[in-house]
């Protein structure tokens, strides 16, 4: 017998505390979380039926979509477009704003999500995600346009994801902290098992794609060779790594132990500022980061106070456990 509190169970009580809300607002995230649990379902189906593997085709990033960005993608329209709570959608996997279709009614939100993050991990079974994030419509129930996504994060109504995991879970916040929640496949619900997370001020474990070394301006440099210094160094104790190249994965363990993960900006390509996206990634995992009292910044500013130039700009992320961050970003000052 479960005697959790369920996700739908949550929200409406949440609800309460909203003057004014309506319930448009509940049923929006109530269809967001529908489509969650298809995707986790075909995630975890993977190659019995036969989504795994990557198509001839590209998105507007150029990366080459597996069968499951596009299938995962799908999955968001479809859940989220009929009900009439979206004045429009934006993807990583589509190069232009979603228009919902003439057949259904518009809505007072937006929603811009990456529905399978870290996809070039399904093929090794290695733990994958959907980041999502809701801001208002400019104009409610009228068509948005590109223009209207265009807010900065600190207008985001809410932000979460899914972490198609061991277990699947989804943790996410409406600025009033982060909560986390778990799958019970026997009840098809999500149950809360992860109230008020809290990342802890200090870590000993920091994230980056160490290849990268070479392209990465001076103060990452100086950061990452003191952790490899260790005890024999200026920060005087010993670091761990992790990349596991999912960034929800990454960002959960944050939530979970503490740590800091970092992005950023690398000469490789000098005509990208960063590889994460800003709209789908970097502001949602940043407002969920900062309700759990983290920090993220691009080095040089809070990513949240970032007004984005287009849908699929991309910025350096420095995100996680407030005082090793401060380090960072002392550098970047100096
Ligand atoms: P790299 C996945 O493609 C992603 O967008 C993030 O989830 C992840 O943190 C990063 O890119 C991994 O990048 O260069 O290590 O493959």
């Amino acid at each position: 017998m479960h005697t959790g509190t369920t996700l739908t169970q949550f929200i409406i009580e949440e609800q309460r505390h909203i003057a004014g809300a309506t319930g448009d607002f509940t049923a929006l995230l109530n269809d967001v979380v529908t489509a969650i649990k298809t995707i986790s379902n075909a995630v975890n189906k993977g190659a019995l039926i036969g989504v795994m593997g990557a198509l001839e085709t590209e998105n507007v990033q150029g990366e080459t979509q597996k069968k499951l960005d596009v299938i995962t993608n799908e999955m968001m329209i479809r859940h989220n477009e009929w009900a009439g709570h979206l004045a429009g959608m934006a993807s990583e996997e589509m190069d232009e704003v979603y228009p919902i279709p003439n057949k259904y009614p518009l809505g007072k939100y937006l929603m811009v999500f990456d529905p399978l993050d870290g996809s070039s991990n399904v093929d090794i079974n290695i733990s994958v995600g959907t980041i999502f994030s809701i801001l208002r419509a400019p104009v409610p129930n009228r068509a948005a346009a590109e223009v209207d996504f265009l807010q900065p994060g600190v207008k985001q109504v809410c932000a979460g994801y899914a972490l198609y995991g061991s277990s699947t879970m989804l943790v996410l916040t409406t600025g009033h902290g982060v909560n986390g929640f778990t799958l019970d496949r026997d009840i098809g619900e999500f149950v809360l098992t992860h109230p008020g997370m809290k990342i802890p001020a200090d870590t000993k474990e920091f994230a980056i794609n160490a290849s990268n070394q070479r392209f990465w301006e001076a103060p990452v440099q100086r950061y990452v060779a003191e952790c490899l210094e260790g005890s024999t160094g200026p920060r005087g104790r010993d670091f761990n790594m992790r990349w596991v190249a999912s960034m929800v994965a990454e960002v959960h363990r944050i939530l979970t132990r503490g740590g800091i993960f970092m992005y950023p900006r690398d000469t490789k390509d000098a005509s990208k500022a960063g590889k994460l996206r800003l709209l789908y990634e970097a502001n949602p995992m940043s407002f969920i980061v900062e309700q759990a009292g983290g920090l993220s910044s691009t080095g040089y500013e809070r990513i949240l106070d970032m007004t984005p130039e287009n849908l699929h700009q991309r910025v350096p992320v420095i995100l996680g456990s407030r005082n090793e961050v401060e380090v960072v970003l002392g550098y970047h000052r100096n």
